[in-house]
């Protein structure tokens, strides 16, 4: 239990009487050991201990207590509780105040989640500095504002909160996903018991030490680590009154089955196959560097990536030769040095998938162009490839390899850059690079994507709604929309 007074008396926002989460002792470096967060305690699980590994040295980082399903029990009773309890009796601008504090916390603690993302996941320190952490806590900034105006967003005169949510996330961006999550679901007034990804539970641990830190109350977040089958427990257990799922599209189905019937409410965010398309018109340097952020940027495990690369026939050989010219630069090695600019693969499992993965262009036909960058002796890595005269049957251009793979495709006009964009079955996110602004809007409307991102690439921001349709999911994260999914309304959730 951390030492922290109950609430801090309204107009005190920022002045509470603060005494560290013992746990905190630590700040600065990555223990040996860390436990679930339950009830508002750093406990053991009844679940094996896990092992989390350094993915660019194959080294073990920590041991981390992992949930039984008895512990996922224990967990939905704790977040019921505070839900009946002190957090539906809270005023809903001292609801507004915890998350303002958890904010401020990431953001002090920035620098340490940085090095443990980096560390458990294998993405390059610039990014998880430049980019995870500050999105991270900018999300709880954001819903921190929303808390006491839910009632102004156009959701009816007075919105309810849900209840208790089970929320699943995967490993490709640990602690964003855990902000993305929780920040929602706890300004709509909701209490949640999270699952984060077997291979990356380092941060969602440290952010716990940061909620317990804030003066949460205890229960209104348990972060439980462990395996698939934790994962299963949680979204199957009967006390959860909604699920929210971000992963792969095959899971996502199981949950949506296993939900069907029940009235329980679900977002799911699954997988995609962008389309980056660009038109003769474009200014090329710019659209190179948005399709190479778009492919490798986080090693291309992006949901959202740019993985087929759409280029007008035109100027297809140049985009291609400045393309190959800009990519020969990319730095790939150890991702604690602040110049890497393509990290470790996560894990040895996502690594044969993508080497697998890969190995079917070749086979199928495709040229594969590898980067000259050497490649480390030790760690899980995969140099930056390009495969060019790829055809839409190819298994390269129809599944999601969620890696630093980029396919290339060559379309004539816009209808068949449209086309072939939507031939998917999965519709999360696309790219247009064009001069012409009325071509950005017809495009935007043709594509069947729930983002399209005009002139630039994987933009995120916590004012903006971001999900799929059809295979990549539905429900939305961020923005009006995003708070719709934690409420009761006829907006946003689906059961
Ligand atoms: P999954 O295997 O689906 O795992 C996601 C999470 O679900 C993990 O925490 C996982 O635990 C857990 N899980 C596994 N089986 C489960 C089950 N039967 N019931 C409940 N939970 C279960 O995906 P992944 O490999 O971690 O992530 C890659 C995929 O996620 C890609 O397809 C990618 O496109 C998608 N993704 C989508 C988005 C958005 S926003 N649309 C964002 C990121 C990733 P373990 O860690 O133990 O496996």
């Amino acid at each position: 239990m951390t030492a922290i007074a109950p609430h801090p008396t309204p107009g005190s926002a920022l002045e509470w009487d603060y005494a560290p989460a013992p746990e905190s002792a630590a700040i600065g470096r990555i223990r040996d050991r860390y436990r679930m967060y339950l009830d508002g305690d750093f406990v053991d699980g009844q679940g094996d201990d896990l092992t989390s590994v350094n993915p660019a040295t194959e080294e073990p980082l920590a041991t981390v207590s992992t949930a039984s399903a008895a512990d996922v029990d224990r967990a939905v009773t704790a977040a019921r509780r505070a839900y009946e309890g002190p957090w539906s009796a809270m005023p809903a601008a001292e609801r507004g105040k915890y998350l303002f504090r958890i904010a401020r916390g990431i953001a002090e603690r920035a620098r340490e989640l940085a090095v443990v993302e980096t560390l458990d996941n294998g993405k390059p320190i610039k990014e998880s500095r430049d980019v995870d952490v500050p999105t991270a806590s900018a999300h709880f900034f954001y819903h921190a504002g929303w808390a006491d105006k839910l009632a102004h967003a156009g959701l009816g005169p007075a919105p309810r909160p849900l209840g208790v949510v089970g929320q699943v996330i995967p490993w490709n961006f640990p602690l964003l996903m855990a902000a993305w999550k929780i920040a929602p679901a706890l300004a709509a007034g909701n209490t949640v018991v999270l699952k984060p990804a077997e291979t990356t539970p380092l941060t969602a641990l440290v952010l716990a030490e940061i909620l317990a830190d804030a003066g949460l109350p205890d229960g209104v977040v348990n972060i439980l680590p462990g395996a698939g089958d934790v994962g299963q427990a949680l979204v199957r257990h009967p006390g959860i009154d909604k699920v929210a799922f971000t992963g792969s599209t095959e899971v996502g189905r199981q949950i949506q089955s296993a939900l069907a019937g029940t009235g329980r409410a679900l977002t799911l965010e699954l997988g995609g196959k962008a389309a980056n398309i660009v038109f003769d018109d474009a200014p090329l340097d710019q659209a190179v560097e948005g399709i190479v952020n778009g492919i490798f940027f986080n090693q291309g495990h992006v949901c959202c990536a740019g993985s087929r690369l759409l280029v007008q026939e035109s100027v297809a050989d140049e985009v291609l030769d400045k393309l190959r010219l800009r990519i020969s630069t990319l730095r790939l090695g150890d991702p604690m040095d602040k110049n890497t600019d393509v990290g470790a693969v996560n894990s040895a499992e996502q690594l044969q998938r993508i080497t697998e993965l890969s190995a079917t262009g070749d086979l199928e036909g495709a040229q594969r162009w590898t980067s000259p960058c050497p490649l480390p002796d030790r760690g899980y890595f995969f140099p930056p490839t390009v495969f060019s005269g790829v055809t839409q049957s190819m298994r390269i251009a129809r599944d999601e390899i969620f890696g630093p793979v980029l396919s290339v495709l060559t379309f004539r006009t816009p209808d068949e850059a449209v086309a072939k964009a939507n031939n998917t079955p999965y519709g999360l996110s696309a790219g247009v690079w064009t001069e012409k602004g009325s071509r950005i809007l017809g495009m935007a409307s043709a594509l069947r994507a729930g983002v399209v991102w005009a002139n630039t690439f994987n933009r995120f921001d916590p004012t903006a709604a971001f999900g799929g349709y059809r295979e990549s999911g539905f429900g939305r994260e961020g923005g009006r929309a995003g708070l719709a999914a934690y409420l009761r309304s006829d907006e946003g959730a689906q059961a």
